[in-house]
Order: C-alpha cells, then sequence, then structure tokens
C-alpha cells in the first residue's frame, strides 16, 4: 500500500519538485573614491650632465653634421638615378629633370597628343640635342619613328612647340621642312635623330615626355 499519493504535474495545481531557492539580492554600487594622499617628497639631485659645447665647437660640429647630410644625400641621389634607369629602360630616359617614356603603343597626330595629357604629360617636344638625342635612342629600341610635339598647322612654313613657343633648337633633315604636297605640318624623327615634316595623318609611335 503507498503511504503516497504519487505526484502528477500539470493537475490540479503544480507540483513543487525540488528545493526552493532564494532571490539573489543585487550588487551594491562601489563606494567613492577616498581623498588623495599628502605630496611625495622632493626626489634627490640628479647626476650632472656632460660639459656643453662652445660657440665655435657647436659651430664645428654641425659643419661637419652638414658635410655628413651633403654625402648621404649624393649617395641617395646616385641610387635614385640607377633606379631610374632601371626601371625606365627600354621604354623611358631621363635628359636633365625631364622624362621621355613611351608604352610602345602608335596614333596619328591628335591621339599621339591625347594620349600624352591622359598620362599628366606632352608629345615629347626636344630643346636640345640630348633631349633629340634620348627621343632618337627610344625609339630606335622600338624600331619606330615618332611625331614630336611641334606642328605648322596654325602658320604654314612656322613651326611651334604645343604651347606655342617659337623652335629655339630644330633637327631638320636637309631640304626639310618641305611641306610635300602642301599637307606636311607634323614633325617625326628618323633613326638618324633628324626631322621630317609628315603630314598629321600618318600613325607614329607615341613618346611622351614628363
Ligand atoms: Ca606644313
Ligand atoms: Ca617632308
Amino acid at each position: 500500500m503507498l503511504l503516497f499519493p504519487p505526484l502528477k504535474e500539470n493537475c490540479q495545481g503544480t507540483v513543487n519538485k525540488g528545493k526552493k531557492r532564494g532571490l539573489r539580492g543585487t550588487q551594491g554600487l562601489p563606494g567613492k573614491a577616498g581623498p588623495s594622499g599628502p605630496k611625495g617628497e622632493k626626489g634627490s639631485v640628479g647626476e650632472r650632465g656632460p660639459t656643453g659645447l662652445s660657440g665655435g665647437q657647436e659651430l664645428n660640429h654641425l659643419k661637419i653634421q652638414v658635410r655628413e647630410l651633403q654625402a648621404q644625400l649624393k649617395a641617395l641621389q646616385a641610387t635614385v638615378s640607377k633606379a631610374q634607369k632601371v626601371l625606365l629602360f627600354p621604354n623611358g630616359m631621363t635628359v636633365g629633370e625631364k622624362i621621355f617614356k613611351t608604352e610602345g603603343s602608335e596614333g596619328d597626330f591628335e591621339t599621339s597628343k591625347a594620349t600624352c595629357s591622359q598620362a599628366d604629360g606632352l608629345l615629347a617636344s626636344p630643346r636640345n640635342s640630348a633631349e633629340n638625342s634620348a627621343i632618337q635612342q627610344i625609339a630606335a629600341r622600338h624600331k619606330k619613328m615618332p611625331f614630336l610635339g611641334i606642328n605648322d598647322i596654325q602658320t604654314e612654313g612656322t613651326f611651334k612647340h604645343l604651347n606655342g613657343e617659337a623652335l629655339g633648337y630644330s633637327n631638320w633633315a636637309s631640304n626639310e621642312p618641305n611641306n610635300s604636297e602642301g599637307i606636311e605640318d607634323c614633325v617625326e624623327v628618323h633613326s638618324s635623330g633628324k626631322w621630317n615634316d609628315r603630314s598629321c595623318a600618318e600613325k607614329r609611335l607615341i613618346i611622351c615626355e614628363y
């Protein structure tokens, strides 16, 4: 015989199965910070520093530093110049602060101009024989002739740079410019480095200057 009746759930009220747990109290807030302590004692005197340089010594010291910096700058310039040559070969060359470079593509005069200005440059326009020689060498590596940023479109027979500057340097082949058939307003560079006026509609190697 059972002493207690069997437990039933969800039937005529809830049956308490386990021990009843008390509610946990919430933690109190931290107290206020205490007052600041008394000021510490003054530290002991540090060791004496090295004797300073006199005016003359200081000047000599600065002169030595400047000389060292100059030597470092020279070495840096040589490294940059070497790196430029390596990076620009075979598509480009530097002459002074100017860089001439081609992507190897060709275009007529208008396309060549637009291609260079899109790259924030200008169609190569030599101002002296060193610059002309650089253009000649780049063209030779690509076995093609380039157009220069020089033309007589505005006034027949008066060749100018793209910015309107008059020609200070030129390297015309003999009997050029001849405006053959009355249609030659642009300038191509032969493998010899000599210039010939030619129709702007021809397609030539695009060499830009920066
Ligand atoms: Ca012409
Ligand atoms: Ca010609």
